[in-house]
């Protein structure tokens, strides 16, 4: 009896302590457990292989060498892999049972998927010296979408061959099968051509580098020369490399616009006198391919070329932010569009598209291209990439095109990735990890037909502010592993707590691997919301389970319910790792005031000046902003109840990092009982000037009003680089603090 009870009390205890479930991203379709486990002796032996396998064979081979497990034994449970056309392409079904670990897949992109889960599985196992042990069970797994990419931009900063290997090895991990090659920008041309040498031997060199961010005040160049390119031999290894991984590489070509290099190499392709080089700051200039015969030409050349290179059914031809400056001062330009009686330059542009696209289709490809080429008519065969948000796919679905995906509110893994004012510099924007994982690349207002035509959906990595590899792969991880989850996983089984239990033992096989993974998500991120009663609510989140705060520089306390700040206060949190150290820097500043909530009139988007919110600018966020042009701003606010007053504060430039010009006047104007504006207080350009700070203060005698008005202008210029030309500055302002 007593032993009876020891053994269930055993058997109990082994269930509790056995390995966790298995934790697979993206998650499949199905998994059943079993209760027992299999162990495979090492070495781990292979089993039968269909004779259609020899390449996912070998590929196994190479993970399992990649985790260092011994294989090429001749007994025990082991591992087969086989196709069953039963089940449908991409498919697979992985069981873990008696005799091993089986693979069986629709085709061999179904055996590399259930190869991928099976790695996974590996890196979670218990390896003894009596071999690998598994828990038992089932999958049953498809992908939710055919296209699953991942984007790199070769152009602003160039990867060499091995690491595009390495990036497509997290391709084929996370069961991705489309791998969009940018390799064409301003900043570089990095696809060698036979017919027009200097693409590359002119335009994949720049003389220099952006220090900094393009928009920092007085940036310059590092003035040490920068390129590279990809030689045919080199294009073939990568396309031969991610066909073995059944993925579908995609090269763009980007016209019209984004040609700077294109131009330096071959001036006579440009409109105009264009003083084309090889750019070495970031944005977007206005060289632009001239929509002539000869550039024609040239595509189809170089297009056949491309084709040849790339045995994929796509060309992308960019059509991207499009500068049409060059354009309205071209002759050949305007005549055209009397011609083919094009309303405008965006009707040029499309019309533009068109005939590269009558030259790709001759070619036997099709065309992607930006959501811009929807700015005129372009037929419906060209597939269309929506990245400013979702509205050109929704627009271009219910036009009868193909969409991919790729809202940058979602998907730009070039932006950052956490709020802490610890993460490294990045472009703009903030996509955190839930962001990615929340992305519905279906918009639910389409029609059955209409979502049809969503293949499926991308990320992007833009490399401005991504100059080295550890850099590359810290971007992209683990936000691509959330964004393999959203492309393959059935949306009904998503769940972002239960992925990111799922997510630390794909981080450490991946760090495994060698890859830089980002820990921004396990960093906190302050969210406040206002209360009735003017307080805010502040929530901490972050993926770390032990979070801190300080209110004002207070005592240290441990987060464990969203907390309330009654009228102002800097909040600052970090996290604690497992090994016991800090980790983050995350910082809101509340602050209260008699304008909290006032109505705004004069200017759009100028809520954010009211939010008791303060801005910073370390982590560069456009909508903690408002922004002004040179004519200024002439704003109303209605404080929605008489209050006393006698000072305003602006805030204006929080930092270093980008262009916060400062306005060059300011004054500030109340309303008085008999409802005329008078004049309080003004600053003039040399009192603006001599200040220092942050924040701009205006004083002025105490008076009871219901309505301010502040008047701002700025007569500043600075040096654009993007049009080689002093420009009239914008300003951006933050919180208007009234007391
Ligand atoms: C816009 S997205 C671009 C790129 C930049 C990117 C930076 C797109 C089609 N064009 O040229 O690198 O923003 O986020």
């Amino acid at each position: 009896m007593l032993r009876i009870f020891l053994l269930s009390l055993g058997l109990v205890t082994a269930l509790i302590v056995g390995p966790a479930r298995a934790a697979v991203i993206p998650a499949p379709v199905s998994i059943q457990h079993g209760n027992g486990f299999t162990v495979l002796p090492l070495p781990l032996q292979l089993l039968g292989v269909d004779a259609a396998l020899v390449s996912e064979q070998q590929l196994l081979q190479q993970y399992l060498n990649s985790a260092d497990i011994a294989f090429g034994g001749a007994a025990g449970p082991g591992i087969g892999l086989a196709i069953d056309q039963a089940l449908t392409a991409s498919a697979y079904r992985l069981e873990v049972g008696g005799t091993g670990v089986s693979i069986v897949g629709g085709d061999q992109a179904g055996v590399l998927h259930g190869l991928q889960t099976l790695r996974q599985l590996l890196a979670q196992a218990d390896i003894s010296e009596q071999g690998v042990q598994l828990a038992q069970l089932v999958i049953t797994d498809q992908p939710r979408f055919g296209y699953r990419g991942m984007h790199l931009d070769v152009s602003r900063h160039f990867f060499d061959v091995d690491f595009i290997k390495r990036y497509i090895d997290l391709l084929a991990l996370h069961k991705m099968n489309v791998f969009h090659w940018h390799l064409t920008d301003d900043q570089g041309w990095r696809l060698e051509s036979k017919a027009f040498p200097r693409l590359t031997d002119v335009g994949a060199w720049r003389s220099g580098t952006v220090v900094g961010h393009t928009h920092d005040a007085g940036a310059m160049s590092d003035g040490r020369r920068y390129g590279g390119y990809y030689s045919w031999d080199e294009v073939r290894e990568v396309v031969a490399y991610a066909a073995q991984r059944h993925i579908m590489v995609v090269p763009e070509i980007d016209v019209p616009g984004h040609a700077s290099a294109m131009i330096a190499a071959y001036p006579e392709l440009g409109c105009g006198e264009s003083q084309a080089k090889v750019q070495t700051h970031f944005g977007v200039f206005p060289e632009i391919l001239c929509p002539s015969d000869a550039t024609f030409t040239f595509l189809e050349t170089l297009l056949t070329e491309v084709a040849e290179l790339f045995p994929g059914p796509y060309i992308h031809i960019g059509g991207d932010e499009v500068r049409k400056d060059r354009w309205e001062d071209c002759d050949l330009c305007d005549a055209l569009m009397k011609a083919h009686a094009l309303e405008d330059h965006g009707e040029l542009q499309a019309w533009f598209v068109n005939r590269t696209e009558t030259i790709v289709n001759a070619l036997g490809k099709r065309i992607i291209g930006w959501d811009e080429i929807l700015d005129g008519e372009v037929r419906p065969s060209a597939t269309v990439m929506s990245w400013r948000g979702q509205e050109g796919g929704i627009r271009a679905a219910r036009a009868g095109h193909d969409v991919i995906m790729t809202p940058l509110q979602h998907v730009y893994f070039d932006f950052y990735q956490g709020s802490s004012v610890d993460e490294p510099m990045a472009i703009h924007g903030l996509t955190r990890l839930p962001d990615v994982y929340a992305f519905q690349p279906v918009p639910a207002e389409l029609s059955a037909k209409e979502r049809g035509h969503i293949l499926g959906a991308q990320a992007n990595l833009w490399t401005e502010y991504v100059p080295t590899e550890t850099d590359a792969e810290r971007m992209v991880l683990p936000r691509m592993s959330a964004l393999a989850e959203v492309l393959w996983t059935p949306v009904e089984k998503r769940n972002f707590e239960a992925f990111a239990q799922r997510l630390p033992a794909l981080e450490a096989q991946l760090r495994a691997l060698g890859y830089e993974v980002a820990d921004s998500h396990y960093k906190p991120h302050i969210k406040a919301s206002e209360n009735d009663d003017g307080s805010f609510t502040v929530t901490l989140e972050s993926l770390a389970q032990d979070m801190r705060y300080r209110i004002d520089g207070g005592a240290e306390q441990r987060y464990s319910a969203p907390f309330t700040v009654a009228k102002s206060g800097a909040v600052n949190a970090w996290t604690i790792q497992p090994d016991g150290s800090p980790l983050g820097d995350a910082r809101l500043t509340l602050v209260d005031h008699a304008a909290r909530g006032a109505t705004i009139h004069g200017a759009k988007h100028a809520a954010a000046l009211v939010d008791g919110r303060l801005a910073t600018d370390r982590i560069f966020r456009y909508p903690e902003w408002a922004s002004f042009g040179p004519e200024g701003v002439d704003l109303v606010i209605d404080l929605l109840r008489p209050a006393a007053v006698s000072s305003v504060s602006i805030g204006w430039q929080a930092g270093v990092h980008r262009k916060l010009f400062r306005p060059t006047a300011v004054s500030v104007l109340l309303k008085n009982s008999q409802g005329e504006w008078q004049l309080a207080a003004e600053l003039d350009r040399e009192a603006i000037a001599a200040l220092d700070g942050h924040r701009i203060e205006l004083n002025f005698p105490t008076a009871t009003v219901g309505e301010l008005r502040i008047v701002a202008a700025s007569d500043q210029l600075h040096w654009s680089e993007e049009q080689s030309k002093d420009v009239p500055s914008t300003f951006k302002i933050d919180e208007l603090v009234i007391r």
